[in-house]
């Protein structure tokens, strides 16, 4: 079936230039008299959508001027994501739209000469050659042996769409490369994990800690906001990160821990809370397990322990541990986000969940709130066939907490294995760039290698595109109709993305390719509806709206809101096996794990060598937003922060560029250096989504670094196969170009 079976990468971006880019129109600013003029007479047309610039979701809406030109997209009052307000990539998310390196046409990878190549296809064609595909998988080995890849919004037509077909295999890196982990750690604790957005009261607590968790550079919307908030307030805030991050900048306390040490720390604190009886014991006499048996274990873990390990001296520790329990239970120790770290992840964060417990901040006001989700009844369809096996049966007993799949898992899936040959034949990827988000890149590159047949969906020439048989060129959330956002939060609430503008080139929406694919694989009765906004009607008629309505108002609140926060003498239940918080988890136990967490020494770095961290930049997201014009401008290139000492010694400076070299001899694109004092002597930090390879991504092409590239080993978390990221060291490479 393949036309061409070594699959080589093509830089597709190039095919078929057009189209002139609308630039960053001063129209956009409110200071400008025409804009103001035109905003007061009303000849602007605004239409709601929900952002697509990350995974938080917010609400807002699109602003066009009377020719129909992009004027602003900004936030919705009435939403709880947003709070009227967009983060600086929301912002720019017209630059999304107008970016002129987007994918225009679909595309069918085909051999000329001894070269690859794409060429443009028709819908049409490209549908013919998927549907093809699919079914010779299906009569061959069977439909499970497909798997999809998904990351955003459209992405739940696809999955409708792989059921339908016959398999439940669906990944996503947001769970093994991200969150996953600490779902599972909080579950075996609290019965339950935090969701997202996460169930944080941080505007009114009294005290906020945040571990590797940077606010601020990390910008999800409602957190940040609420964050400034309580800075200004003049709240105590604790920061535990190796990198004097813009949260540590607005603390009471920074800590600058060794990296991949923060479970003795955890472990320290739990032991003056306990040892100083300053926990909240009322709330653990009644809700929790396992306190016996967690007083034994932390005995030995006294802040004098924990200094040879951490570099963090002890009075800092204790100083700490007492001003968590001072304003408990409106206390929160963020559990973070992408907790993929060290291989222990899953215990790390049952660390963290058990000194969020004793500070008895779960139903606190300013601690973890109760959410509220809107409930909107799906659209009606057949019942999905049974497949012959699923993810779990592919686990073969691996990874017992996992509770969805490990992309990383997927990928070496498609590997051959012990002369085994590989499972996966087919692979769909909705959304998510695999060659920048998944660790050891040169996997990947192999695995996308050996399928049958690779469809990738996506709004640019993202590298994965490259290595598709079939490129299908989504328009973006500005000009889409999507799904409804049912969100949890402090309300029930709901939200429409409407298009404002008509899809460029020969893009369309991920529903509607869905629906036509549907068509030729014989499995249009999965999706009876004739459009989307028909689909959407009959969502929004269950809940008592319509489309009118929410092209109106954007966000809906539904009723039924339960309290958020727990009442006084107030009995709770957990969904744990004892019906209680987990101090101590037999479940763990009986799999062979340890029931409470230990601290285990992880490699530190050799001389020379240096840890490779990384994190978030306020300007972007990851890799997608690099080539934006409005955001690339804001920030084109990452940089290496690297402490004076070391500067030093290698004779580097601020401004210079420099290439890495990790342990496994692995050469990265070249970085400037940024000295500074903000980060430790032992480890590097750079902005993660740089360095794109792709020579058509016009913008972002060259520039700056990608620390996936340096990710050649993982510690993979035996509990859930949580991927961590941070156990490679580098050293600095002074070699060609730089
Ligand atoms: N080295 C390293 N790896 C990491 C991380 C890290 O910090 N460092 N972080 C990890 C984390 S926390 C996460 S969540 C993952 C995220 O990893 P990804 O899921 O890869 O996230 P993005 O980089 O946002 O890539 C999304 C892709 O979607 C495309 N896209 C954007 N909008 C649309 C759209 O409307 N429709 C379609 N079809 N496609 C669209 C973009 O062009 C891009 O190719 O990465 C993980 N991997
Ligand atoms: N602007 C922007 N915001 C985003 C995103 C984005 O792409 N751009 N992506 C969103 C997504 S999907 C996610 S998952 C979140 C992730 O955001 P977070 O969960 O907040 O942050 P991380 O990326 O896990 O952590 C980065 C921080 O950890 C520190 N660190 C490194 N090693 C260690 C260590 O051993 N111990 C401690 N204590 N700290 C360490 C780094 O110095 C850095 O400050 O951000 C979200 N917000
Ligand atoms: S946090 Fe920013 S980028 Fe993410 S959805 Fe909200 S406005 Fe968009
Ligand atoms: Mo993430």
């Amino acid at each position: 079936m393949p036309q061409v079976t070594r699959r080589e990468f093509i830089a597709i971006s190039g095919l078929g230039i057009g189209a002139g880019a609308w630039g960053a129109s001063s129209l956009a600013n409110d200071e400008n008299p025409l804009g103001k003029a035109l905003r007061e007479e009303g000849v602007v047309v605004k239409t709601p959508t929900y952002c697509e610039i990350c995974f938080w979701k917010c609400a807002g809406w699109t602003y066009k001027d009377e020719q129909g030109k992009p004027w602003k997209v900004i936030g919705n009052d009435d939403d709880q994501h947003s709070m009227g307000r967009f983060c600086t990539r929301g912002t720019g998310g017209l630059g999304a739209y107008t970016d002129d390196s987007r994918l225009r046409h679909p595309l069918i990878r085909v051999k000329n000469g001894d070269k690859q190549t794409f060429r443009e296809a028709s819908w049409e064609e490209a549908f013919d050659y998927i549907a093809k595909g699919l079914k010779k998988i299906a009569e061959e080995h069977g439909p499970e042996h497909v798997a999809l890849f998904s990351h955003g919004t459209g992405g739940d037509f696809f999955k409708t769409l792989l059921k339908a077909y016959g398999s439940s295999n669906i990944t996503a890196p947001s769970y093994a490369q991200c969150r996953g982990a600490r779902a599972e750690g909080f579950k075996l604790t609290f019965g339950e994990g935090i969701g997202s957005p996460e169930r944080l009261d941080i505007k009114n607590t009294d005290c906020l800690v945040l571990m590797g968790s940077h606010l601020g550079e990390n910008l999800h919307n409602t957190q940040v906001q609420e964050f400034g908030e309580i800075i200004g307030k003049g709240k105590s805030i604790i920061t535990v990160d190796p990198r004097f991050s813009t949260a540590a900048g607005k603390s009471k306390y920074w800590l600058p821990i060794k990296p991949a040490t923060d479970i003795a720390l955890v472990l320290a604190w739990i032991h003056v809370l306990l040892k100083e009886d300053i926990y909240q014991k009322k709330f653990i006499a009644e809700n929790a397990i396992g306190l016996k048996e967690l007083q034994d274990e932390v005995k030995g873990y006294t802040p004098e322990w924990a200094y040879p390990i951490t570099g963090l001296k002890p009075e800092d520790i204790r100083t700490t541990a007492r001003e968590m329990a001072r304003y408990a239970p409106k206390t929160i120790v963020h559990p973070s986000r992408h907790v993929a770290w060290y291989g222990d992840d899953t215990q790390r964060m049952r660390a963290l969940a058990i000194l969020n417990a004793l500070l008895g901040n779960w139903g606190a006001k300013g601690g973890f709130y109760f959410q509220n989700k809107a409930k909107v009844p799906a659209y009606p369809h057949p019942e999905f066939p049974k497949p012959k096996s699923t993810w779990v049966d592919l686990l073969e007993g691996k990874y017992p907490f996992a509770n969805s799949s490990p992309a990383s898992f997927f990928r070496d899936l498609a590997l051959k294995q012990e002369e085994k040959d590989p499972f996966f034949k087919g692979w769909i990827i909705y959304g998510t760039n695999l060659i920048q988000c998944l660790p050891e890149p040169e996997k990947t590159k192999e695995a996308l290698n050996n399928l049958d047949l690779v469809v990738a969906i996506d709004t640019m020439p993202a590298a994965i595109t490259g290595y598709a048989d079939v490129v299908l060129p989504e328009c973006t959330y500005l000009e889409r109709y999507d799904d409804l956002r049912v969100s949890a939060g402090r309300k029930s609430q709901i939200a429409l993305r409407a298009p404002a503008f008509k899809p460029k080139y020969n893009t369309k929406p991920g529903w509607w390719m869905v629906k036509e694919l549907s068509k030729k694989m014989g499995l249009e009765a999965y999706f009876p509806w004739s459009n989307i906004e028909e689909y959407l009607e009959f969502r929004l008629g269950k809940v008592g709206s319509s489309l009118a309505e929410m092209n109106k108002i954007g966000v809906k609140n539904l009723p039924g809101d339960n309290p958020l926060y727990r009442a006084e003498g107030e009995k709770l239940h957990f969904q744990t096996p004892s019906g209680k918080i987990e101090l101590y988890s037999k479940t763990l136990k009986e799999a062979g794990f340890d029931p409470i967490p230990k601290f285990t020494m992880h490699e530190q770095p050799q001389k020379g060598f240096y840890r490779l961290i990384y994190g978030r930049t306020p300007a972007h997201t990851f890799g997608r937003t690099i080539n934006n014009p409005l955001l690339n401008e804001i920030m084109p290139e990452n940089m290496l922060w690297v402490h004076p000492a070391v500067a030093k010694e290698w004779g580097l400076k601020t401004g210079q560029y420099i290439k890495l070299r990790n342990q496994d001899d692995v050469v990265s694109n070249k970085i400037v250096v940024r000295v500074t004092e903000r980060i430790r002597v032992d480890c590097v930090y750079m902005a993660h989504g740089f360095g794109h390879t792709d020579p058509r991504l016009k913008r972002a092409y060259g520039k700056g670094a990608d620390d996936s590239s340096l990710i050649t080993r993982v510690k993979i978390d035996p509990l859930m196969g949580a991927t961590g990221f941070r156990g490679n060291f580098v050293t600095f490479d002074f070699g060609e170009g730089v």
